[in-house]
């Protein structure tokens, strides 16, 4: 046999038959959106039919959750594939954060891009930009999304509750005019600069806490800004610029594997929806912003349909937290919410690890591929998309890259091995210490600071004080209210010393 031989027949064995499976990639991620905020998730008190028809044509999660219960930890995690708790400075990020992932980092879009996919994020970043020195608002806005494997990027900078309100595109603020530079800082520019407190009168909508300083568009914000007048945007065209964005790329790369992630801000603070959308639901501003990004999700599914690409396309759908109502303005979500349980049957939400605050829509969708109308009760987290789109890609993972993320493929796509994670570590924010450890049915509480955080009790958010420890049975008791520390001290221990171990070691890949 000649060496020519036995490296033809090397190249045969480790060749798998069919080619690596290179459908596009459409991740569309929810802002603040609960368990119980979609109709088919159970919501009554409105319609989503967009979302109600991704889930019948593909799998529907039913323990499908982020990684953290804010929105910069679970977008970290999402891109790297590592629990943001083993990374300091990863919690909400504020205006002038630098970037969060560092350049080179092996991310989610870096690993598609090496699979030979064109890679895109459109809307909400809230992952830092610029150096250690933090945005260069007026100059290079790099690193960002494109130092970290996107091509393309067309971003709002953090949150819109925070400052400022204008794009970026690639690595600048569009539309910035240089005669009137966009100025970002956490104190006031001078003593005659309005803001929600000085001017409160002239609000469209009022704060209900933080959110009083710089004010654009009728809304006071999060931090200060002056300048860039011409390149700031109203709220209420957010969704419909991010939704025509995506199209046009989407269409200029329907030739080659793409990957978008849109990122929507629905239905994030302050809620302002386009026009056409207001007074759309029972639930106000709230369930608006709900019906706003359902119809979102319409429109990039019909132009998957239009460009003839849906049965080509992965669709995954999930949320970046759980719900909450007042985040901060008076929206009327709490006065409006009548019987919505937007956490659905669990308890907590955004900034709490118990279940509501982490267990989240879920949904993926590949026509032709994924069967329909399934519910799968796998657990799976937005963590798991690195290594399970690079499974799906054939891309080989490094070793020492994405240490929390696991391939679960199989439970994605609901072939071959479709059981899912077989622990999950839910987060709060930052690294305050307090932990969700889930196993099989059993889920461990650890609360180092002795309070579970932002519990929901009668729609307002609450402080609760409890003990460190608290185990509880989520298949029978899913709303997390009867203790089991005690009945169950063995699974207990053993929980505790898993959680401490995963902690320790660095990874749980
Ligand atoms: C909080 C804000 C809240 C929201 C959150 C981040 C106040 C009082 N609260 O600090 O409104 O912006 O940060 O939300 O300012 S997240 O979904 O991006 O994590
Ligand atoms: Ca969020």
């Amino acid at each position: 046999m000649t060496i020519r031989f036995l490296l033809l027949a090397a190249i045969a064995i480790s060749t798998p038959l069919v080619s690596a499976a290179k459908p596009n990639i459409v991740l569309i991620m929810a802002d603040d959106m609960g368990y119980g905020d979609l109709s088919c998730y159970g919501a009554t008190e409105l319609q989503t039919p967009h979302l109600d028809r991704l889930a019948v044509e593909g799998r529907r999660f039913t323990s499908g959750y982020c990684s953290a219960s804010t929105c910069t930890p679970t977008r970290y995690s999402l891109l790297t594939g590592t629990y943001a708790f083993r990374k300091e400075g990863t919690g909400i990020a504020p205006p002038n954060s630098p970037a969060i992932i560092q350049p080179d980092t092996v991310t989610l879009p870096s690993l598609l891009k090496e699979a030979g996919y064109a890679t895109a994020v459109i809307g909400k970043w809230h992952l830092g930009l610029g150096g250690k020195a933090g945005p260069d608002w007026n100059g290079a806005l790099k690193p960002g999304p494109l130092e970290i494997g996107f091509d393309h990027c067309f971003l709002l900078p953090t949150t819109n509750d925070r400052v400022p309100q204008v794009y970026v595109e690639d690595h600048r603020v569009l539309n910035l005019d240089p005669a009137d530079p966009l100025w970002v800082g956490n104190k006031k520019p001078d003593d005659d600069h309005p803001t929600g407190i000085t001017h409160r009168h002239t609000l469209k909508m009022d704060w209900s806490h933080g959110h009083n300083s710089t004010i654009h568009n009728g809304i006071s914000r999060i931090g200060f800004y002056t300048g860039g007048h011409a390149a700031r945007f109203r709220d209420e065209d957010l969704a419909d610029a991010w939704v025509e964005r995506s199209i046009a790329w989407m269409e200029a790369h329907r030739a080659e594997p793409f990957f978008l992630f849109f990122s929507s801000h629905d239905l994030h603070v302050p809620r302002m929806p386009h026009e056409r959308f207001q007074g759309k639901t029972r639930l106000g501003f709230r369930g608006d912003a709900i019906v706003q990004l359902d119809w979102c999700v319409g429109a990039l599914m019909q132009a998957l349909d239009r460009l003839q690409i849906a049965e080509n396309t992965l669709v995954i759908f999930c949320s970046d937290n759980g719900p909450v109502l007042d985040d901060g303005y008076e929206d009327g979500a709490v006065e409006k919410n009548g019987s919505h349980r937007a956490a659905g049957p669990f308890r907590g939400g955004k900034y709490s690890v118990l279940e509501g605050g982490t267990r989240t829509p879920f949904i993926t969708r590949w026509k032709g591929r994924i069967q329909p109308s399934v519910d799968d009760h796998a657990v799976v987290c937005t963590i798991d998309l690195p290594a399970s789109l690079a499974a799906l890609t054939e891309v080989p993972l490094p070793d020492d890259a994405c240490l929390d993320s696991h391939n679960v493929l199989g439970a994605l796509l609901g072939e071959g091995d479709t059981k899912g994670r077989e622990h999950l570590i839910q987060q709060d924010n930052g690294r305050g210490g307090n932990y969700g450890y889930r196993v099989g049915k059993w889920k461990l509480q650890r609360h180092d600071a002795k309070r579970a955080r932002n519990v929901v009790v009668e729609n307002k958010l609450a402080n609760t004080p409890v003990p460190r420890y608290r185990l509880f049975d989520l298949a029978e008791d899913p709303g997390e209210s009867r203790n089991l520390m005690e009945e169950h001290p063995d699974i207990a221990q053993k929980l505790i010393a898993e959680l401490e171990a995963h902690l320790a070691r660095g990874r749980t890949r």
